[in-house]
């Protein structure tokens, strides 16, 4: 990766929270630790502001869209939530600033040690337009798409309209993000790869976030699913919910396991999300879950291709306009 393109993500993946258990180097997936945290050098020294695209006080990001070295970039910082483990060094390992003291009542400014407060960073660059579109808060509509919209709208516009999947194929191939796999079943029918989503910074399981990642390429999404990709489906709930176990100590019982519609990108790929965690994108309106799918074509092998499926688009989205065009809007 070069500081010219580059998806960079600045979180280290070092230890977890005492509560979450590791997987031993010598399990049966053969990786140990999940990466290594890396000193680099200051690639956003350089950035250049233009806009700020979205933020907000509530979930503490700001998403920014800017120059580096000349070429468009989209910035994330995101403050990180405060780990139990690191109450005692909070405590004893800062300082502090009295702001106002009213009876009972004190409140003050903690500096606490740099490395305790660390700022997310996420850098996509060169990111395009769809990538600033896709940051910048907007208004929705909600989308009603039958299956002849599926073929006459929305397939041809993806076909050509689409993020690059160019990340997810250097997953599958270990040009990236290898020592990260925490789960991987080689079969090309039915293997996927299981690994942190570069959302969650893996410092605390409260906020758990994987994806599963087929080694099947030519699904693109839900609407492709039929019912002979019930064993695919099957495997990764099963054996996703299984390593899930093994390495962060946490039961099925308590993820919340689905699929995107629309998804950003279309090749398949499965989520896996601590549930009581609010991840974007986890509402009903945009989430289907894996167990629900499976059902749902273990009933109708087309139920996904018949089905009027709702979704909602961005004002900007370019699948909205089409569908205006087509007077489905
Ligand atoms: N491990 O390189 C990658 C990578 N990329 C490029 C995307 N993902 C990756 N994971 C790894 N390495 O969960 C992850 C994404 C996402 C999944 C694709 O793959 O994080 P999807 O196809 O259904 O697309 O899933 P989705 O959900 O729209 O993508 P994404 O990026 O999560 O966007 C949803 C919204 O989340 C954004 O519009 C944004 O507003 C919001 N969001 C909030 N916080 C963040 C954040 N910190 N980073 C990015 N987006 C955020």
């Amino acid at each position: 990766e070069t500081a010219t393109k580059c998806v960079t993500d600045s979180s280290g993946t070092d230890e977890l929270s005492p509560k979450v258990k590791r997987v031993k180097p010598d399990n049966e997936n053969g990786r140990g630790e999940a990466g290594h945290e890396s000193e680099s050098e200051n690639i956003l020294s350089g950035f250049k502001t233009s806009t700020v695209l979205s933020d907000s006080a509530r979930e503490k990001n700001i998403f920014i869209h800017g120059k580096l070295a000349d070429q468009d970039a989209v910035v994330i910082l995101e403050k990180t939530p405060i780990r139990e483990d690191t109450l005692a060094e909070i405590f004893s390992g800062s300082r502090l600033k009295l702001e106002m003291r009213n009876d009972i009542y004190c409140t003050y400014q903690l500096q606490a040690p740099p490395h305790l407060n660390e700022i997310k960073t996420t850098v996509v660059c060169p990111a395009t337009e769809k990538h600033v579109k896709k940051y910048q808060r907007q208004e929705s509509s909600l989308v009603e798409e039958t299956g002849t919209d599926y073929q006459s709208i929305t397939l041809p516009y993806i076909q050509k309209q689409s993020f690059s999947v160019q990340w997810v194929y250097n997953i599958l191939e270990k040009k990236a993000e290898a020592e990260r796999i925490v789960y991987e079943d080689p079969d090309p029918e039915v293997g996927f790869v299981l690994l942190p989503d570069f959302k969650w910074d893996q410092k605390q399981v409260d906020d758990l976030y994987l994806i599963a990642i087929t080694h099947q390429r030519d699904i693109r999404s839900l609407r492709d699913l039929s019912s002979e990709h019930i064993p695919l489906l099957q495997n990764i709930f099963q054996k996703g919910k299984e390593a899930i176990l093994q390495r962060y100590n946490l039961p099925a019982s308590k993820l919340r396991i689905y699929l995107h519609y629309q998804p950003s990108y279309y090749h398949l790929h499965v989520h896996f999300t601590k549930l009581g965690y609010e991840a974007p994108g986890c509402g009903v309106e945009r989430a289907h879950l894996l167990a629900d799918v499976i059902q749902n074509l273990q009933s109708d092998p087309n139920y996904y291709k018949n089905r009027t499926l709702y979704f909602p688009l961005r004002a900007d989205d370019g699948l909205l306009s089409k569908f205006r065009e087509a007077g489905r809007l």
